[in-house]
């Protein structure tokens, strides 16, 4: 009988298995210059306790995913989530939250702006009780450093205003992406979290607040301050599509999550589409003197173009249609939307009998076709 030599090195028996008492949680995208250097400083930073260190990363063209998995195969605290077809920091944090199996677990972004020395300090605040602990760039000792630019900088204390808003909390950066907690509150939370946008720890504070308050109890959130550094190799994903899709998240959390940021963006883009489809109509009928109804024709083509290609730039970054896909996206796009028009037709002359009023009725017909465009093209453009 032969014997099937499965490896040269074969694997020793799991005595000396310590389980981990933190999951150090890494969303990475073009990061293959900075996930090894991470490592080795989170380790000297952790000292003897035992953690396990996640990277999850969408695929990232320059071979991050490849950096990690050389990285597991010399050290059994990591592991990587390689994702094919999707985008997104909050979908990737999630995910590799829940394929870790330590009671804590830390997120820390790949680039090495965040100190991950003060890692120790908010494990120790966790285990003494606080639900959350977030590492701050503002208070205390905490400074803004040479990581932001000054545009960002004020864009990012705007934005903190706007969060106390949402989470009753006077935090001092809830925008950071540098946090710590219990595993056991987040899983209370997980379901109802939104996974498009980059800012998850804002969309966890008001979903874990919520959760406690529902039990009578009180969501403890502790902060850590530390200086930003300015990020080492790689580029920054952040963008303007990020700052719309933030305000998106935060008119979404102030509706108590009734209004989702994605049907908020769709019908922004909506409304940007009734400006291109009267600008249209405008330059076509009165400048080139088109008839009325070859007009009106070039207008819905246009702003239909227009609104699909916004769409899968901004609402549906996660989800972006490319090559054949953006095609027949594209088609079924106006299909819908065609739909929706005599949906929006046919309503607003039933209201328009039944009420007289011009404006309610119209108003009634556009509402109804966002809403009918909004659900079908979420199920049948970007599935
Ligand atoms: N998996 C994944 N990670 C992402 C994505 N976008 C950004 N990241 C990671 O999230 C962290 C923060 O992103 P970064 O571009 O540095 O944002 P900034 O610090 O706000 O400029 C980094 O570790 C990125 O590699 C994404 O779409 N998917
Ligand atoms: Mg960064």
């Amino acid at each position: 009988m032969t014997v099937v030599q499965f490896d040269s090195h074969p694997r020793k028996s799991p005595d000396n298995w310590v389980a981990p008492q933190l999951a150090v949680i890494v969303p990475s995208y073009n990061e293959r210059d900075n996930v090894a250097l991470l490592y080795d400083k989170v380790t000297a930073a952790l000292g003897a306790t035992p953690f396990e260190f996640i990277v999850v990363d969408d695929n990232s063209p320059d071979g991050t995913s490849e950096v990690v998995r050389d990285m597991a195969r010399r050290h059994q605290n990591v592991r990587g989530i390689h994702r094919l077809g999707r985008r997104g920091l909050s979908s990737a944090v999630v995910e590799g939250i829940l394929a870790s199996a330590a009671p804590y677990f830390a997120v820390i972004d790949a680039d090495l702006q965040h100190d991950e020395t003060v890692l120790p300090q908010m494990l120790e605040k966790a285990i003494a009780g606080d639900h959350i602990v977030v590492g701050t760039r503002y208070s205390g000792e905490g400074s803004v450093g040479e990581g932001l630019s000054k545009a960002r900088e004020a864009g990012s204390r705007f934005a903190t205003k706007l969060s106390s808003l949402v989470t009753g909390k006077a935090l001092s950066d809830p925008m950071s992406g540098f946090f710590l907690m219990r595993r056991s509150v987040f899983d209370e939370i997980a379901p109802s979290l939104s996974d498009d946008g980059f800012k998850i720890l804002l969309d966890i504070i008001v979903s874990a607040g919520r959760s406690r308050a529902r039990q009578g109890k009180e969501l403890r959130i502790g902060e850590v301050p530390y200086t930003f550094r300015p990020r080492h190799a790689g580029e920054s994903k952040m963008s303007s599509i990020v700052v719309v899709q933030f305000l998106g998240l935060i008119v979404s959390k102030l509706s108590g999550g009734l209004l989702p940021t994605t049907f908020l963006l769709f019908a922004l883009v909506g409304g940007l589409g009734v400006v291109v489809h009267m600008g249209t109509l405008w330059f076509t009928h009165e400048v080139l003197n088109f008839n009325f109804v070859w007009s009106q024709v070039a207008a819905t083509l246009l702003a239909m173009t227009f609104n699909f290609m916004l769409n899968n730039e901004l609402t549906y970054a996660n989800k972006k249609l490319r090559g054949w896909r953006y095609l027949t996206g594209m088609l079924t796009f106006y299909a819908v939307c065609s739909i929706g028009a005599l949906a929006n037709v046919s309503v607003a002359s039933w209201i328009y009998a039944y009420d007289g009023q011009f404006y309610v009725a119209g108003l009634l017909g556009v509402l109804m076709s966002v809403v009918f465009n909004y659900s079908v093209t979420k199920v049948f453009t970007w599935r």
